[in-house]
């Protein structure tokens, strides 16, 4: 009665209450937007130098000690390819528009050296399919693009499209093998798990094979990565989620887990940047339905696993785990990216967008987004990078999150790694440049701030370390090509002003390679 009351009499405010509380614009809200609905958000210059500091420290020991070799590894000064035959450039590729759009243009001229003079896919072994897309193929893309068209990147994006080809051929639904050999052109099994593809692999090659189609004319790349999507929507199950398995000779969802997490993430991600719209609205309401949950004690919102599982009659059946991967992380982001693209009501959706500006879902996703990135950043609260936000209102409620297998008196466990991982910053990224909250750059600079003190290599580079809840940090010898080409970047753009790389211009490839949108000259053959 009293609340029906207030609400009558005070409705701005009542509204202004629930906008703040999903994050959504008050009417007055100011967040350096004009009148177009144009952000320009300052730059926040002194961060953005610590970050290139950074990148350069990185990339200036891999340059000193392991130049054109696949992986580096800091602690021991050398490195290693990902296969006997020779590398193919894995760390130099993926590092190159980061550095363009970092303005490091002599770290530039020696990497665009190296890919013109010593780069080859001439390596009679098998490499990852989607890896080597998404990391090599996508770099060169996003070199080509942000270099105004320098063709030596064209030239190997394209040699290196057409080695990968013939793997969309190997199987009876078009459905590429994991493996590539170079040199052969020729897909490859994965040996442990014969007969199945992984779904997040085979679904994240589209944007960088349907923008190789598009610069070089050729329609084939565009077809054979586009069938694979085409086979994925008829094999779809009920609610609109996708195993992590597909089995590729009848072309169907294996009996596998469901997940966010490892082999099942950028399925998702990349249902938004192909812009696959009712794909992309069947699921992520399949995910609210399904996977959404909230924790028991402060109510944190996450995404639970569900696996296959035999109840006493033989029955298959779901279970559910409450366990969410630190890959999950981009979810937050791209769910609010996909609010004020799919779920938009106005073409221009204002920072931070009003609540009449979205449909019922995209307010839905809006709001889940909000809360995932807040979970993700509660997950943070370890020794090694100890927050402000803990919750101090329950002291003596259970934990609302633990690392998987993690005990005190025990070695570390795998779960419990920190390998420079982008997921976290990519999403306060996109959240920052879609709402304008300082709250996201401080999240990213405390995350920043603990990579600089327990990841960094005094002697250049940084490492992994080994459990994110112990201090001193213990490191592991090696820097994931990631940290440069996607997790220092991130940060580095969440620093900057909003017209750099602006969301509606540029896609971000899952390895966060900018791809320009583009209209395609091709006729697309599945919507
Ligand atoms: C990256 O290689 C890509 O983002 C990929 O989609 C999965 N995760 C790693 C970084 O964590």
């Amino acid at each position: 009665m009293l609340l029906a009351f207030f609400i009558y009499q005070y409705p701005q405010l009542v509204e202004n209450l629930i906008n703040e509380w999903l994050g959504l614009s008050k009417e007055d809200a100011i967040y350096g937007t004009n009148s177009d609905n144009v952000i320009n958000f300052q730059a926040d210059i002194p961060k953005q130098e610590a970050v290139v500091n950074a990148f350069k420290h990185a990339w200036l020991a891999y340059e000193r000690d392991a130049m054109g070799d696949d992986e580096y590894h800091p602690i021991s000064k050398q490195g290693s390819n990902l296969t006997k035959a020779g590398g193919i450039g894995y760390t130099v590729v993926d590092s190159i528009d980061t550095m363009l759009i970092m303005g490091l243009h002599d770290e530039h001229a020696r990497a665009r050296d190296w890919v013109a003079n010593k780069m080859s896919f001439e390596r009679d072994a098998n490499f990852n399919t989607f890896e080597t897309t998404i990391r090599v193929l996508g770099g060169l893309l996003a070199a080509y693009h942000l270099t105004g068209g320098d063709p030596i990147y064209l030239e190997k994006a394209r040699e290196l499209g057409e080695r990968i080809l013939p793997t969309f051929d190997d199987t009876a639904h078009g459905l590429p093998l994991s493996q590539i050999n170079l040199a052969l052109r020729k897909g490859v099994e994965d040996p442990d798990t014969r007969g199945l593809v992984s779904t997040a692999e085979v679904a994240t090659l589209q944007l960088e094979f349907r923008y190789l189609a598009y610069l070089t004319d050729e329609e084939i790349f565009w077809e054979k990565a586009e069938r694979v999507m085409a086979v994925i929507k008829q094999a779809r199950l009920p609610h609109g989620l996708a195993s992590i398995f597909i089995n590729h000779e009848q072309g169907k969802f294996a009996t596998s887990s469901i997940r966010l997490g490892s082999r099942g993430d950028s399925y998702y991600e990349y249902l938004l940047k192909q812009y696959l719209q009712t794909m992309y609205e069947e699921t992520m309401t399949g995910i609210d339905k399904n996977l959404i949950q909230k924790s028991a004690s402060s109510q944190m919102i996450y995404t639970a696993e569900l696996n296959p599982e035999r109840d006493q009659k033989g029955q298959m059946g779901w279970r559910l785990t409450p366990k969410q991967d630190h890959l999950v992380c981009f979810l937050g982001g791209s769910l609010m990216l996909g609010a004020t693209t799919t779920g938009a009501l106005v073409n221009d959706v204002s920072i931070p967008p009003r609540a009449g500006e979205l449909t019922p879902t995209g307010l839905r996703d809006w709001k889940t987004g909000v809360e995932l990135i807040k979970t993700c950043m509660h997950t943070h609260e370890t020794a090694t990078i100890p927050s402000d936000n803990l919750d101090k209102t329950m002291p003596n409620a259970p934990p609302d999150w633990y690392i998987k297998g993690a005990r005190a008196d025990l070695p570390a466990v795998y779960d419990a790694r920190y390998i420079l991982r982008p997921e976290t910053v990519e999403s306060l990224f996109i959240a920052y440049r879609l709402t304008g909250d300082e709250q996201y750059r401080r999240d990213g600079w405390k995350i920043f701030q603990a990579i600089e003190k327990h990841c960094k290599v005094e002697s250049g580079g940084y490492a992994a370390i080994i459990n994110v809840d112990k201090v001193p940090a213990e490191k592991e010898d090696k820097m994931e090509t990631f940290l440069m080409s996607e997790t220092l970047k991130y940060l580095y753009l969440l620093f900057s002003d909003a017209s750099v790389l602006p969301l509606d211009q540029y896609v971000f490839n899952t390895e966060a390679h900018p791809l320009p949108v583009f209209n395609p000259t091709i006729r697309t053959g599945f919507s």
